[in-house]
């Protein structure tokens, strides 16, 4: 249907329609969260219409299908998202003002749904919007956790984390299909019969399905995300009840929930944990049966598996995909096993999003064994037939008594690829230096990239319509279409008013964090952000440690010409994760002196936001001046808030990590600030055992900012509270903070004298803007249709 053929009067029927008779209220009684509700099934109706004619065009045309495999999926509101998606803002609008509601707080009233740790899942939730808007037929296939991320408060300055619950009060945008159900079981034994070999499960569960439709740009196609929750086989036991045990009675069906209770809170892998690997297992097993049950329903021969499907594993947690679909083919249907394994190679695909060795997941073979023992066996199997081809290696998905996730993933995969250029090029030479030499085309690079959906026309509404109304609408799905602002820039009119939306941006979230935190941002200055989980090898301690200096030099000279700035911090820590959550408490230490110290507050203050997420970032990165991205070179995969800032009109300073490479070669490295060691030079630093002493006997600067942790400025009251972090930086830095020290705090200098010149400031950002279209997720998952899964796009 033409999108402005139905009239505003139209839908504001159907807001109250679905007032009335879905929520059961009248307008002088409904509240907030009565009309949010409305508001999201009218909404969710329309796009109904656009899902089901996909769905049924994909079954006519039977193309190859992408089923992108993920545990997270950061969706953040979709309310919001499904209006603007749906082109429909003003006549949103215009309804709720008839019955004198504002829209904002409408919108702010829905929970983010958290089901992700960072930029993984985030990825994953650009890649569904993508997928849409291209017209790719896709699904994504992840877990309905009941608690998403946990939610993130200050006590003292400390972290405190309580459980998250979105799903505590109805979530309109699901479809439960009580019909779609699987029983998958755990643990039991292996027996062999009439020549077969099969698994005999000991413990039952079953797996149902929730669908959420996602829509793409203008609503020209709609794709469903699938997630499935835990339910138990025989979820009430009668006998038990009337014989009074009431609590026995329900203990199937709560120990069956468990299995999609919680996200696990870890962005690295901590010692193998067995509902983990349950979870992998769980809702692996459960879409590999899914999608084998579509395929059977359109097709008989198996062989053609591999021209209908592609599978791509989200990093290595979905892992168990390829032995389970391997069982099923073998042990279930018959297949010989390298018939079977040659059909899973031609399906999966795996992407690496990690280098860090800690990183990597691995299991206890006997903890594997136990939940999995078929599994275990069919691994060996696929080492054997590696090992057969390729006699001279000995590399396997099993050794040292554990399963190696990385390997296995690897070794089934048909393509392999990494998240940046420099990424890609390091899994080359590191992690699957071996692998990659006895399968030199396996690995490809994908540099990832965001929905500029979300990430510019929806959260930076400004800037959104001053692009639209220079080059009209095409940018929305055709990003590098942005190319066509350069010419504007040096046009003072045009700069002008590129200047008014940044400025305007930082006013609303100046209100946003007086309004909630109670503390007033001076709009005048440079707002310098940092936000993303916290950890070591992204540096919020050198970022911290500068800051420290900054304030100390500014004391020692409080008439001196200071470019003033506002530092902002956001981020979770990993519960177990001490030394991250005790740089929070530095930071949150470290702003509560600085500002209130009069001497230097109109220069410096410094924020961390509680409760970091996606709907945070939304208000964060439109009102940034400048981006932090300054992790050890060769840690950061890519990155892809950094993409975010570039595109909102920030400037980056940054090391040369990630995708960062990738951004400052296309925004010109003019229009960058650049610091820090390369990541060869870093492997060589770390050879050199004092190159903290080194740094740090060189940079009187840092010296005296490290002091000022040990004696307490900070903390007067518990003045030993940071001297293990200095402690670590003198005597380890594994990081290399200190070594990376003072070359950032020069290029943090060139920073305050560029903000200086407000002109050629407005310019560099509006060229980070104009030359980052390239970093469009449409881009990125138009190079995985292309170079993996082989997939088109059913749009015409
Ligand atoms: C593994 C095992 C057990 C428990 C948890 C985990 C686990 C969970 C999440 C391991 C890793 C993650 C998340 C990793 C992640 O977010 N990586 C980021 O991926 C982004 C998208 O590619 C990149 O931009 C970032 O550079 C990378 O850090």
């Amino acid at each position: 249907m033409p999108r402005k053929a139905r009239t505003s009067s139209e839908f504001r029927d159907a807001l109250l329609k679905h007032l009335t008779y879905t929520m059961g209220k009248d307008p002088e009684h409904a509240q907030f969260f009565d009309w949010r509700m409305a508001l999201s099934h009218a909404i969710r109706d329309r796009m109904v219409d656009h899902w089901v004619a996909s769905t049924r065009k994909t079954y006519e045309q039977d193309g190859k299908r992408v089923y992108y495999l993920s545990m997270e999926f950061l969706i953040g509101r979709l309310l919001e998202d499904g209006i603007f998606n749906l082109d429909m803002v003003e006549e949103v609008k215009e309804a709720l003002d008839h019955f004198g509601m504002d829209m904002r707080t409408i919108l702010n009233d829905e929970p983010d749904a958290a089901l992700g740790n960072g930029g993984l899942g985030r990825l994953a939730a650009c890649f569904l919007d993508s997928l849409s808007t291209i017209g790719c037929p896709a699904m994504g296939y992840g877990i309905r956790y009941e608690n998403g991320l946990f939610k993130q408060s200050f006590v003292d300055g400390r972290q405190v984390e309580s459980p998250e619950t979105w799903l505590q009060e109805p979530h309109p945008w699901e479809f439960e299909r009580p019909e779609v159900r699987f029983t998958l079981g755990f643990g039991g034994d292996v027996i062999y019969e009439n020549g077969k070999t099969l698994w005999r499960p000991a413990e039952l569960i079953q797996a149902e399905a929730f669908d959420t439709p996602i829509i793409g740009w203008q609503g020209k196609w709609a794709n469903t995300l699938r997630l499935w929750a835990g339910r138990a086989v025989d979820p009430f036991d009668l006998g038990l009840f009337n014989a009074g045990d009431f609590a026995a009675a329900a203990e199937h069906e709560a120990l069956a929930r468990t299995i999609s209770r919680v996200l696990y809170p870890e962005d690295s892998n901590e010692a193998g944990k067995e509902l983990r690997l349950k979870q992998e297992f769980f809702f692996s097993a459960a879409s590999i049966r899914d999608i084998l049950r579509r395929f059977d329903s359109q097709h008989d021969d198996i062989r053609m598996l591999p021209k209908k499907v592609a599978i791509q594993l989200n990093d290595t947690h979905p892992a168990i995909a390829g032995p389970e679909m391997l069982r099923i083919l073998h042990d279930e249907r018959g297949l010989s096993f390298e018939d079977a394994l040659e059909i899973v190679h031609g399906c999966m695909n795996y992407t690496n999003h990690t280098l860090l060795p800690e990183a990597l997941e691995r299991w206890d073979e006997r903890l594997f064994g136990r939940l999995l023992p078929r599994h275990l066996q069919i691994i060996d199997r696929i080492d054997d037939a590696h090992y057969k081809a390729h006699p001279h290696r000995t590399l396997s998905a099993r050794s040292d008594g554990q399963v190696k996730m990385g390997e296995l993933s690897f070794i089934v995969a048909n393509r392999v690829n990494g998240v940046s250029a420099l990424h890609t090029d390091l899994m080359k030479k590191t992690v699957f230096r071996e692998l990659h030499e006895l399968h030199p085309d396996r690995i490809v690079n994908e540099t990832n990239g965001v929905t500029p959906r979300r990430w510019l026309h929806s959260c930076n509404p400004g800037l959104s319509r001053l692009i639209t109304d220079t080059i009209g609408e095409g940018w929305v799905d055709d990003l590098e279409q942005l190319e066509r602002l350069e010419p504007l820039i040096g046009d003072k009119a045009w700069i002008e008013r590129f200047e008014t939306v940044k400025s305007d941006n930082k006013q609303a979230l100046a209100s946003y964090v007086a309004q909630t935190h109670g503390v007033k941002l001076n709009t005048e200055a440079m707002f310098d952000v940092q936000i993303k989980r916290m950890h070591e090898y992204k540096r919020q301690h050198l970022n911290i440690l500068e800051a420290i200096a900054h304030w100390q030099e500014i004391k020692d000279n409080p008439n001196g010409d200071w470019t003033p700035r506002v530092k902002i911090f956001a981020g979770k820590a990993a519960q177990g994760y001490h030394f991250a959550k005790d740089i929070i408490r530095l930071i949150n230490d470290v702003a509560k002196l600085v500002n209130a110290d009069a001497a230097t507050r109109d220069y410096l203050q410094v924020i961390f936001l509680p409760n970091y997420n996606v709907t945070l970032a939304e208000r964060l990165i439109p009102a940034a001046d400048l981006s932090e991205q300054i992790s050890t070179a060769g840690k950061e995969a890519s990155g892809t808030g950094n993409m975010k800032f570039a595109l909102n009109g920030a400037l980056t300073v940054g090391t040369l990590d990630g995708a960062n490479v990738e951004i400052r070669e296309r925004v010109g490295p003019e229009n960058f600030f650049l610091f820090g060691m390369l990541a060869d030079e870093v492997m060589q630093r770390r050879m050199i055992h004092d190159h903290a002493q080194q740094a740090i006997n060189a940079d009187p600067r840092l010296a005296r900012a490290l002091n000022a942790l040990r004696d307490g400025t900070f903390s007067p009251e518990d003045p030993g509270r940071y001297t293990h972090i200095a402690d670590n930086l003198t005597w380890s830095d594994y990081f290399l903070v200190c070594s990376d020290f003072s070359d950032y705090w020069r290029a943090q200098r060139e920073v305050d004298e560029a903000y200086r010149n407000p002109e050629k400031w407005a310019e560099m950002a509006a060229l980070n803007v104009a030359r980052s279209g390239w970093f469009s997720s449409d881009r990125t998952i138009r190079g995985y249709m292309c170079d993996i899964w082989g997939a088109e796009s059913l749009l015409a």
